[in-house]
């Protein structure tokens, strides 16, 4: 078995493994240069050789235990016809949602048009099934794509005023969002990934009272399908404000944590397998100092079934020495 899965499977404390939210990705010199000779980041996600080589760039580079193929929570958008364009220094723009013609998309339409992720994740965890470690596939949480679908930019602090103002639009995209997340899933794990990740990242921009209706149930109901396929499933519900509740109703089999909360309370209060908290500015100071901020998670997890990793993505000013002495010191502990 991988130590990701005696982890998030067998709860065993023994293991720490580690992979880093992000880790493909413009950190990297190796990425960078690839980057440049590809100006467009859709077709760059659907060019399944280079998307291949993205991934498992920092698998050559760093003993990693997993994978995490180089796509985009955004393919899924893309995948129903919504335009989807990555501009510089400003991030996502999404077109207009016709919701009448993205009801007639089907399951073979989706496929077809993100079909080379499939073929990446194929081709990586062939690879990492040799090395004994794990592909994780990944999706944006109903919420999260929810709010980049119907605002068409990143919300950064809010979302737009009238975001909530058509019921009815919200209600339908947020089933056809549940729909095609399965197909998505069913898919990244008949091609080879082992591990699902759900990214709420836009967790923290609700009230409490909303939860229900735009966390809990949606999310529930995918960590069921992705359990009703064997494959075991981590949520990060980020900057949500009961960590806690959020595990006892959605249950999935690990929780990632964001580094605004109190790991110490999370190891007290929670019962399920963590996954991450550090903050990635850490890894721009210096040696001294993140190797305190390390052992400090590692202390605070020694009898908890716990998989290293930030508490959100790496920053792109991040030293690559700096990830390769973190990556020492999880090992050496
Ligand atoms: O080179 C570039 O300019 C593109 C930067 C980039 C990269 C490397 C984007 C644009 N996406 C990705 C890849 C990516 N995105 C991965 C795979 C690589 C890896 O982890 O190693 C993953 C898992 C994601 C997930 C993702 N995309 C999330 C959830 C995680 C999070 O950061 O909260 C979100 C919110 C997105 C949307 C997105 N894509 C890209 C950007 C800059 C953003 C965020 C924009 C915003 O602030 O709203």
């Amino acid at each position: 078995m991988t130590p990701l899965h005696e982890v998030i499977i067998n709860k065993k404390t023994n293991v720490k493994p580690i992979w880093i939210m992000r880790q493909a990705g413009r950190y990297l010199p190796e990425f960078r240069e690839i980057r440049k000779e590809n100006p467009n980041f859709v077709e760059l996600c659907l060019n399944h050789k280079l998307s291949s080589q993205i991934t498992l760039q920092p698998i050559n580079r760093f003993d990693l235990d997993a994978a995490i193929i180089f796509s985009d929570i955004l393919m899924l958008p893309y995948g129903l016809n919504q335009k989807v364009e990555f501009k510089k220094n400003f991030g996502p723009v999404l077109g207009d949602l016709n919701i009448s013609l993205m009801s007639k998309i089907d399951e073979i339409d989706f496929v077809k048009k993100i079909y080379p992720v499939y073929k990446a994740i194929k081709i990586v965890s062939s690879k990492m099934n040799l090395e004994n470690k794990n592909t994780i596939g990944f999706v944006g949480a109903p919420w999260t794509l929810l709010v980049y679908m119907i605002n068409q930019q990143s919300p950064k602090k809010n979302v737009k005023k009238n975001f909530f103002k058509d019921e009815y639009l919200i209600n339908r995209v947020l089933l056809l969002i549940e729909k095609f997340l399965k197909i998505h899933i069913k898919n990244q794990i008949e091609n080879g990934a082992n591990v699902i990740q759900i990214f709420d990242s836009w967790a923290g921009l609700l009230e409490e009272r909303d939860y229900p209706n735009y966390i809990y149930t949606p999310t529930l109901n995918l960590v069921d399908y992705v359990r009703s396929l064997n494959v075991p499933v981590i949520c990060f519900p980020r900057e949500i404000k009961n960590y806690k509740e959020f595990c006892e109703i959605v249950k999935p089999d690990a929780v990632n944590i964001d580094y605004n909360v109190d790991p110490f309370m999370i190891s007290k209060n929670l019962k399920i397998p963590v996954q991450g908290g550090l903050d990635p500015k850490i890894l721009l100071t210096d040696q001294e100092n993140l190797k305190k901020e390390v052992l400090k998670y590692l202390d605070i997890f020694k009898d908890h079934p716990y998989v290293f990793n930030l508490g959100h993505g790496i920053l792109p000013e991040t030293n690559p020495e700096m990830v390769k002495f973190l990556i020492n010191i999880v090992r050496d502990h």
